[in-house]
């Protein structure tokens, strides 16, 4: 493959802005709060939308991307790896399945790998990276398929949660389980699952608790020194702080730190942190 020929596409929840070599677009997933629509693009002011939804009591809902959004990111390119937020708690994957089999229908020589992440954000940062250094390295559109699956078994997610309140009002987790977060001080540390959902590891008082204990998951998982990725709503400190629980651990670590987009903020809700890492 020629690099100019490959276009990594994910959905917004990815919070991915651009790859450093390889084409890269979104498919926006959206946000409504009554009357008003959020597109989870790069206009979206995301502390905006988090503020403003803190504090207004409407319901809330999120939308996946059609297949057409899918299609137009496709952006007319030969090769396409099109990666989508769990299929478990988002149709994004299915829209995408469409627009695929749509897209190799319509230009039969065009080849389209879609994945289903089993999960988001971080975790499809490092999904996208991956494939870029495939694509870098020469690899075939055939290899890069093979060996990305091998290398989704080695990357996890861990989230620490403030609310899940917005997960339980969309029905992305049971009310029962929301209802142990809602109160003040407790935090919620959880991973994504083999099979894509959310899964509770732990309940904190204090979120000084919860990011020591995140550093312990993370060995439990088998982290050593792998790539780490946090994204944070509104809460860049913790970030921060998590990082030096992790380094107490494994001594020191590149990390990247960087604030949540659209979809991820909403169901992450204000505080919360995801991370994204690979095991051995
Ligand atoms: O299709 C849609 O409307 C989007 C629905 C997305 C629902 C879940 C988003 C979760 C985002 C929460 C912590 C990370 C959980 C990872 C689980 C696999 C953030």
């Amino acid at each position: 493959m020629n690099i100019n020929q490959v276009q990594i596409v994910t959905d917004s929840s990815s919070d991915i802005k651009k790859l450093d070599t390889v084409g890269f677009s979104i498919a926006p997933l959206k946000i409504t709060c009554g009357n008003t629509d959020y597109i989870d693009d790069e206009n979206l002011d995301v502390e905006n939308m988090v503020n403003t939804l803190a504090e207004n009591n409407q319901t809330s809902s999120t939308a996946c991307p059609s297949p057409a959004d899918w299609q137009l990111a496709f952006n007319n390119a030969e090769y396409v790896f099109c990666i989508s937020i769990t299929s478990q708690l988002s149709g994004s994957y299915n829209s995408a399945s469409i627009a695929a089999k749509n897209y190799e229908e319509e230009f039969p020589q065009r080849k389209v790998f879609v994945i289903d992440s089993l999960s988001t954000g971080p975790e499809m940062v490092l999904i996208a990276e991956k494939i870029e250094e495939y694509v870098i390295s020469g690899l075939s559109f055939e290899e890069v398929c093979e060996n990305i699956k091998v290398y989704m078994s080695k990357t996890r997610l861990i989230f620490m949660l403030e609310s899940m309140k917005n997960l339980a009002n969309n029905g992305r987790v049971k009310h029962i389980v929301a209802k142990a977060v809602g109160l003040l001080g407790i935090r919620i540390v959880g991973k994504a699952s083999d099979e894509g959902t959310l899964e509770i590891l732990d309940k904190h008082r204090g979120e000084k608790r919860a990011l020591s204990a995140i550093a312990r998951d993370m060995k439990n998982m088998g982290y050593k020194n792998g790539k780490l990725k946090i994204g944070h709503c509104l809460n860049e400190e913790a970030a921060f702080a998590l990082k030096e629980n992790i380094e107490k651990l494994f001594g020191h670590i590149e990390a990247d730190i960087y604030p949540l987009g659209g979809l991820t903020s909403y169901y992450a809700e204000k505080g919360g942190l995801i991370l994204g890492f690979e095991i051995e």
